[in-house]
């Protein structure tokens, strides 16, 4: 079995509506058989949304192996190229094993006490002098839901600061915003059985084929199987979900708005309408009809550089089939109108009423394995349970649930967005960043300036990390954390699929788990409720499950009736319903629902009273917005639009990937993707090294021909400095990316900057 060479494997087709054949993948380490393996522990691959069920080898006390899950629901058996060589292989290399603390300009080892000393006392003399402001939280998507809701306690009830977010700003905000937005909250409508029995499938700025593998070997099957689904592309490059569908739509980066109107007119004046549906279950429907009503087919085709009857067709497809699947990711959520458009592809659904039933639904999708966890618990800008900031109600429900005073949790203003706590970094009023499980120094936008921000004299900065990354190089105080396999832990898919990730091995040295370290901190800040208890009452993964357990219940993320031992054994379970929203009633009652909700254009908030106004009860909210251009237009001096992303065979900045032999190899260097007339027009051929420059920085890599539509060229963000001995900041794609985000999400633009390219001579 190759999975670097055949990505996804044989195919299994089926009938619609047959269950999904499993097919199980193995990976044991080289020269070993399974007659070699000690044990099998269960667990869930962490290297994307999709959470494919795994049981991980373990030989001798080191992770050896991994094979899928044959009775998961997720993946049936199946693992993808990063599951299966991505998964464990950095295990035994290059880990921090002791915490460090800057000394003198250098990071030096140190025990424990002394680390930990030193972060509670910044963070105590802060408290004295400035108050709970001064600290801001930086989270991730690949913790534990159990790690996350610890943290968010501390931030919320321990120390009452409103500064924490998840790198899933970057990630699944948008995803979030608009199921909040349409909805009332977040929660995955869909399922992934519904790709089983669909007769049309959209993909909305999502190359599932590379980046949720597995899943596109599900698709895969339906493709090669009787009965084929329709399949539409919405993506500037000619991907493999793009080479395999029946209509591509490659719009130009940051037009998707434009598009998403012009499909929802023509649903509109094609009598595609299920207006029934849209009576009884949904508000809104006259003003988005007259908001969409510009968006002629013509002049979508304008704006967005395509053909109009390939959108005419599109629309067709989505209007008369019976039975329609759309996914949605960063093409549309890392846009400047991203909450925007991906709203317009719920109304679609809901213009159709499709939804809630086998083979019709949404899925707004997640990209990190645990983001969905960050949501749900609060460690990510939202407060725990889908809990909504503005209703007092939801405070007081938190407030005696903790056993603190309503006042301690933060709730006067939305919680601080992740741009806005880097911002609030640089202007010093920020002075403790405690950093985990995200590389934000090649992550984030304008990489100059998150490296100035983390090396500022006067912001502390704790970095907790399994390696040494370009982040934990600026920080000033390192914590060296167990990682997936080392750890136990439960997380929630895309499909909000739960699964139990056990220990397999022991952490390396003395690293400790998030969970630890953060309960940890929690004991030596010595916080209290207001009876003088100690606040967080649980001292491992159990006990923390159990906790949010309790704070999740009565919300619509309720795992109450969830437990280790129910997750033991068997397949991941979904919270909620195998899909949500069968009965048409959606979670937007003002008492319930997670937010009051935005203007999708300037991100305004609406007031409780405005909303209580509209008496939503019950029905979903068809959101609209024109179109307008983005920020950052090509122009004489920059006059290519680059987009970024990822490529099949690395996680990120590729702190795992990139330590295994077989991805690494698969793709060891940057490149940029130029169409090839431009690259005739440049003068380039494949292999040439080129400069990438923006306003904001420039980078040096290789040329790739192919994919993308003339004027557009592609960069994957992998690529950092870790792995290379230069000092040269010239590899990695965020150093050309600007600081702008989506006023609703606050997710990064980082779909759309304007470049030049030249030819490196010699
Ligand atoms: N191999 C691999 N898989 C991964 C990851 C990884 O790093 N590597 N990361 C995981 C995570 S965290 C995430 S968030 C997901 C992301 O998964 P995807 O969203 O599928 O991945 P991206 O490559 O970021 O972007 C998807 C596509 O958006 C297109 N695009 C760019 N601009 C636009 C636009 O303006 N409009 C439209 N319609 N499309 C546009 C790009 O051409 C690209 O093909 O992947 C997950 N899976
Ligand atoms: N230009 C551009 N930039 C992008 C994107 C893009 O498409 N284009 N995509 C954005 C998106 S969607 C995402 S999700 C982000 C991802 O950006 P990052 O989150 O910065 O990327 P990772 O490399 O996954 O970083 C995770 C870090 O956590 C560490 N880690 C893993 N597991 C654990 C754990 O259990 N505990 C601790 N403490 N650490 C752990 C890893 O070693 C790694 O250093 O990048 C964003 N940036
Ligand atoms: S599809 Fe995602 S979760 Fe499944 S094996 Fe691949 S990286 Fe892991
Ligand atoms: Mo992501």
């Amino acid at each position: 079995m190759d999975r670097i060479a055949d990505i996804w494997g044989p195919r299994t087709p089926h009938t619609p509506g047959a269950a999904w054949p499993v097919r199980v993948d193995q990976h044991l380490e080289e020269g070993l058989t399974e007659s070699d393996v000690d044990r099998w522990v269960q667990s869930a691959c962490v290297l994307c949304s999709n959470g494919c069920a795994c049981d991980v080898a373990v030989k001798d006390g080191r992770m050896v192996g991994v094979r899928g899950r044959a009775e998961d629901v997720v993946n049936r058996g199946r693992l993808g190229p990063k599951g299966l060589y991505g998964s464990w292989q950095w295990s035994d290399t290059d880990r921090l094993t002791r915490p460090l603390v800057r000394e003198n300009g250098k990071l030096v080892e140190t025990d424990w006490d002394t680390a930990m000393d030193l972060v509670v006392r910044r963070s105590k003399e802060l408290l004295n002098e400035v108050g709970p402001l001064s600290h801001g939280f930086y989270t991730s998507g690949q913790l534990f839901l159990e790690e996350y809701y610890t943290l968010a306690v501390i931030g919320k009830a321990g120390l009452g600061t409103p500064h924490m977010d998840g790198n899933t700003r970057l990630c699944t905000a948008t995803a979030a915003a608009a199921l909040k937005e349409t909805f009332g909250a977040d929660g995955q409508p869909g399922t992934y059985t519904d790709i089983d029995v669909c007769d049309a499938l959209f993909l909305f700025g999502h190359n599932m084929a590379e980046t949720q593998t597995v899943l596109w070997s599900r698709v895969l099957d339906r493709l090669e199987g009787p009965d084929r689904p329709v399949l539409v592309a919405v993506d500037p490059r000619e991907t493999k979900v793009a080479q395999h569908a029946d209509v591509h739509l490659a719009p130009l980066p940051g037009t998707n708005q434009a598009l998403m109107n012009g499909l929802v007119r023509e649903l509109i004046t094609r009598g595609w309408v299920d207006h029934e549906y849209v009576k009884a279950h949904t508000i809104g429907f006259a003003e988005l009809k007259q908001t969409v009503e510009p968006y002629t087919p013509e002049h979508v085709a304008e704006v967005c550089r395509i053909d109009a009857n390939d959108l005419r067709r599109a629309a067709e497809l989505f209007g008369t089939k019976d039975r329609v699947v759309s996914t949605v990711l960063q093409g549309f959520y890392q846009s400047h109108q991203a909450t925007a458009a991906s709203c317009q592809v719920n109304n679609l659904h809901l213009l159709r009423g499709m939804i809630g039933s086998p083979g019709r639904g949404v899925l707004q999708m997640n990209g990190q394995p645990t983001a969905q966890n960050t949501r749900e618990t609060g460690a990510d800008g939202d407060l725990p349970g889908f809990r909504n900031w503005s209703n007092p109600q939801h405070i007081e429900q938190l407030a005696r649930l903790w056993n603190v005073e309503p006042l301690t949790i933060p709730h006067w203003a939305p919680p601080t967005h992740a741009m806005q706590i880097w911002r609030y970094a640089e202007q010093g009023t920020i002075r403790f960043l405690w950093i985990s499980g995200t590389n934000p120094a090649v992550s984030l936008p304008e990489l100059s300036r998150v490296r100035a921000i983390l090396r500022q004299e006067n912001l502390f900065v704790v970095a907790q990390d399994g390696f040494r990354t370009e982040t934990t190089e600026l920080a000033d105080v390192v914590l060296p954390a167990a990682l997936w396999g080392e750890k136990h832990g439960t997380f929630t898919n895309a499909t909000r699929t739960v699964h139990l990730s056990e220990q397999a091995v022991e952490p390396p040295g003395e690293a400790r788990s998030d969970l630890d370290i953060f309960l940890d901190y929690a004991r030596r800040m010595d916080f209290h409720d207001k009876d003088g208890d100690v606040l967080i009452k649980w001292k491992d993964a159990e006990g923390a499950f159990d906790a949010w357990r309790e704070c999740s219940r009565g919300r619509p993320c309720d795992y109450s009736d969830l437990s280790y031992e129910r997750l033991r054994g068997g397949s991941g379970i979904p919270w909620g319903t195998e899909r949500l929203y069968g009965d048409h009633r959606f979670p937007t009652d003002p008492d319930y629902c997670e937010d009051y909700g935005h203007d999708l254009l300037t991100g305004a908030t609406t007031t409780p009273e405005q909303y209580r106004a509209k008496q939503p009860g019950g029905r979903a909210f068809l959101k609209a917005a024109e179109y307008v251009p983005g920020p950052e237009q090509p122009s004489a001096e920059y006059p290519f639009v680059c987009t970024t992303g990822r490529t099949v065979y690395h996680f990120h900045t590729r702190t795992k990937t990139g330590r295994s032999r077989r991805l690494r190899d698969a793709a060891p260097e940057p490149w940029v993707e130029v169409s090839a007339e431009d690259a005739a027009e440049l003068g380039v051929a494949q292999g040439d090294v080129v400069r990438v420059e923006s306003e904001r920085g420039a980078v040096e890599v290789s040329v790739r021909i192919g994919r993308c539509r003339q004027g557009v060229v592609f960069l994957p963000f992998h690529y950092g400095y870790w792995d290379t001995d230069s000092d040269e900041h010239d590899r990695a794609a965020n150093e050309l990316t600007a600081t702008r985000w989506d006023p609703v999400s606050k997710q990064p633009v980082f779909k759309v900057s304007s470049v030049r390219i030249t030819k490196r001579e010699g």
